[in-house]
């Protein structure tokens, strides 16, 4: 209820603090399965210090509109794309509803559009579909739940607009073949779409610090769009997702006329029409603080508390691993136990878990804020309660 007086500063905070107390919070070092994190403390800074400012409205605020083509320019940079072309956004879902908005602006004589994508894409490209009134034709995924190119190929028809791929799978992190779908892509003049969400702040670095070399991005040609999420592993405040394509001509199928604005505001290339500079110059600030060996030194620490998380699973005989993690994501297997069981008991002791249904996993995401110590704890309660037996 709205009250009719206003409150003092004291009474609103307080009875703020008692409604957050159910909250998580990212410095317990919990919760183990969020794609979220404490943002850099440079990213929250500037976040609260321009809140006021709007990037709809880039004409009124022209220095904004020069940051955000230079975080265009940054994270095009990491995609290996010379000169990227693109929109912050509020996230990937807004990302993933863009791409498969120009696949569709670009084919605008077909009248029943199809989009292929393996099924282990993101719930936001079944929302995009849904949305944009688009066939979307999900195809099977090999033993290590990436996406099967034969597949993909074998649906191809007369109305397939696109491919959407996943570069780090919500549930497991895995890197659907690229390369091989971006022959495919190329051969069928079809729009290939790579939702890097996750992967975007993490598979550059992994090739950097010699741990894996994956092909992701615009280095395979038949790529025409990326999206890849600083509110992520990106270390920037919510809300900051990224959307690249290859050049000009795609962004234009997804910029609209904003007939009453000026200059840079006239055209408009994102869903949102007021939305908060204040996370785009964040993700300035972050990305210009960490630079490239910032950001080596975070994923390589995310990897190695990936491989301890990985030596405490090792020890329980009752669990295990879905696939061999590729980045900081590992998906848990119950070999007897039911999952429902470990994870009632889990979220009991205070545990924020996230399962998938295929395959069924529970997930650990090793983001920057997850503690060893806070690894520990969570594999000290995992043991006790995979151990257990249910009663009858
Ligand atoms: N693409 C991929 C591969 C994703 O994993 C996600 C989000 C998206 C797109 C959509 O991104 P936005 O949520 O930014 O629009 N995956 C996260 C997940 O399922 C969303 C999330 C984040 C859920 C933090 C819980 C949480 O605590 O984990």
């Amino acid at each position: 209820m709205l009250n009719e007086q206003g409150l003092s500063e004291e009474q609103v905070l307080s009875r703020l603090n008692s409604l957050l107390e159910n909250d998580a919070t990212y410095r317990s070092g919990h919760p183990v399965a969020s794609m979220s994190t404490i943002p850099h403390s440079i990213g929250s800074e500037v976040f609260y210090k321009t809140m006021e400012k709007n990037a709809g409205r880039l004409h009124t605020f022209k220095g904004s509109a020069q940051v955000e083509c230079e975080v265009i320019a940054m994270i095009g940079e990491l995609l290996n794309l010379e000169n990227p072309v693109g929109s912050t956004t509020s996230g990937g879902t807004e990302s993933n509803i863009l791409a498969m908005l120009c696949a569709r602006e670009s084919n605008k004589k077909i009248q029943e559009p199809e989009i292929i994508a393996p099924r282990t894409v993101h719930s936001s490209v079944d929302k995009a579909a849904w949305l944009l009134g688009i066939k979307l034709v999900k195809t099977p995924i090999d033993k290590e739940f990436k996406a099967k190119p034969k597949a993909i190929q074998k649906k191809i028809n007369e109305n397939t607009i696109g491919i959407f791929t996943t570069a780090g799978t919500t549930y497991l992190g895995q890197i659907d073949p690229i390369d091989k779908i971006g022959k495919i892509a190329q051969d069928n003049r079809l729009h290939l779409h790579v939702d890097a969400a996750f992967g975007g702040f993490v598979i550059p670095f992994l090739r950097d610090l010699g741990i894996s070399h994956h092909q992701f991005a615009f280095e395979v040609e038949g790529v025409t769009s990326v999206s890849s999420d600083p509110h992520k592993m990106g270390l920037a405040p919510i809300p900051a997702g990224s959307l690249i394509f290859r050049s000009k001509k795609f962004l234009k199928k997804i910029t609209k006329k904003i007939p009453y604005l000026q200059g840079a505001s006239a055209t408009q290339s994102t869903i949102l029409g007021t939305r908060p500079a204040g996370a785009i110059l964040a993700t300035w600030a972050v990305m210009k603080r960490l630079g490239k060996e910032g950001y080596r030194q975070m994923v390589l620490q995310c990897i190695e508390n990936t491989q301890i998380a990985l030596n405490r699973l090792e020890d329980n005989p009752l669990l295990k691993p879905a696939i061999k993690p590729v980045m900081n994501i590992i998906g848990i297997k119950s070999n007897e136990l039911p999952l429902e069981y470990i994870v009632e008991n889990m979220e009991k002791r205070g545990w924020r878990m996230a399962t998938s249904p295929k395959p069924h996993t529970m997930r650990l995401v090793l983001m920057p804020h997850v503690t060893v110590g806070a690894l520990n704890a969570f594999f000290n309660d995992l043991d006790q309660v995979s151990t257990t037996i249910p009663a009858d």
